[in-house]
């Protein structure tokens, strides 16, 4: 036997009429396999003289080739159809009632409560949310914050660059969450008032570093607002957040490239035990910088700074969450441990709200 195009045909009917990946296997292995009919007909080329088996052998292979691909496509439409079928077979119903024994199965990483508990004390005092991805220009994570290449500031955060052999534009994982001040001060107009919160990257690691955490950056702008009104929504802000009325924390002067003047706040703790105690003992952890929005920020987001003024911070959630769950180490928080989970985690019927209460 040889080549034909009824042949052809007669296989790629078959391939056509397969009704699951199992009968298509068979139809793959009965015409490709070692023993199909396709090898068969290679075998028998050898039989012919040789100006038949040139044109044999090429109509042979433009026929393996024809067929190879009818068997992927094929293959690629009966997983689809099989994913239909059981997407529709799993059919889930969002409006039965809650089962509550099963939520001992699932829990809420501290993080992402301590990250809506943040939210919403900030939604709370007017603060809109704007986001900025992870994977950020030079220009948005330092120039357009006044930190230039040769600046020793870079220094301080420990970068995680990209591959940046092909690119004209450096990439960096972002080392904080400031860059999106910028970002979302270009696509507006003043006045500017919104957190933006997310992860950030620095090669670090120790009890109270981890190389990825989170942020929550602020940004009030505007043509009034001043220092006191960043004091003020620092010592609101962790009053609220820690709802406590007495909670000591400290304003230190610090130095920022993006801010003038800049600070930074510490928060008081006792560490010298296993668990980890907010108000007591005599450590401070550095949990916040912020300051006023420096001119030069200003002037390359376009906004001129002769009319517009105000303030920026950038929490660390991470250790926001370490200080008021009591949790002694970050490292753990990223294990992926199921047992750190269900003893910090938080029931997904949680749900922080100022009037509930933030806590447990
Ligand atoms: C900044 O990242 C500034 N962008 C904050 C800022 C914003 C200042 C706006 C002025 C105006 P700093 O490097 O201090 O600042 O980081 C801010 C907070 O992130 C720290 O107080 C700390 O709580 C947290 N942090 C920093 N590095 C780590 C780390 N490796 N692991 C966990 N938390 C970290």
């Amino acid at each position: 036997m040889t080549y034909s195009e009824t042949l052809e045909k007669e296989i790629l009917k078959k391939i056509s009429v397969a009704e699951n990946q199992d009968s298509l296997e068979k139809i793959r292995i009965a015409e490709l396999g070692k023993k199909g009919k396709i090898s068969l007909l290679m075998k028998d080329l050898s039989k012919l003289s040789p100006e038949d088996r040139k044109e044999q052998g090429s109509k042979l292979n433009i026929l393996k080739k024809n067929i190879s691909e009818a068997i992927s496509l094929k293959k690629i439409e009966l997983a689809n159809i099989e994913l239909e079928k059981q997407l529709l077979e799993e059919k889930i119903d969002v409006t039965l009632p809650v089962q509550v024994n099963q939520s001992k199965y699932g829990k809420i990483h501290p993080v992402s409560q301590v990250l809506d508990e943040i939210s919403e004390i900030f939604g709370s005092l007017g603060y809109k949310i704007s986001e900025g991805p992870d994977i950020e220009t030079e220009h948005y994570n330092f120039n357009a914050l006044n930190i230039p290449e040769s600046h020793p500031a870079r220094q301080m955060h420990d970068t995680f660059y990209l591959n940046n052999d092909n690119t004209k534009e450096k990439y960096v994982l972002r080392t904080h969450t400031s860059p999106v001040q910028v970002r979302t001060m270009e696509k507006g107009k003043p006045p500017f008032k919104f957190i933006s919160p997310g992860r950030t990257y620095r090669c670090d690691s120790d009890q109270t570093h981890t190389p990825m955490f989170h942020q929550i950056e602020g940004l009030v702008v505007d043509e009034k607002t001043h220092l006191g009104h960043l004091k003020w929504t620092l010592e609101t802000f962790f009053k609220s957040f820690f709802e406590l009325d007495n909670i000591e924390i400290q304003l230190r002067p610090s130095y920022f490239p993006f801010t003038e003047p800049s600070l930074e706040v510490d928060v008081l703790c006792d560490r010298s035990g296993p668990v980890l105690k907010i108000g007591e003992g005599s450590d401070w952890l550095e949990v916040a910088g912020a300051g006023m929005v420096h001119p030069k920020v200003l002037r390359s987001s376009n906004i001129d700074p002769s009319k517009y003024q105000g303030f920026a911070f950038g929490l660390g959630v991470d250790r926001l969450a370490q200080l008021k769950y009591g949790i002694p180490d970050l490292r753990t928080f990223f294990n992926g441990d199921i047992r750190w989970l269900s003893h910090y985690g938080f029931s997904f019927l949680d749900l922080p709200t100022l009037s509930r209460g933030l806590k447990k």
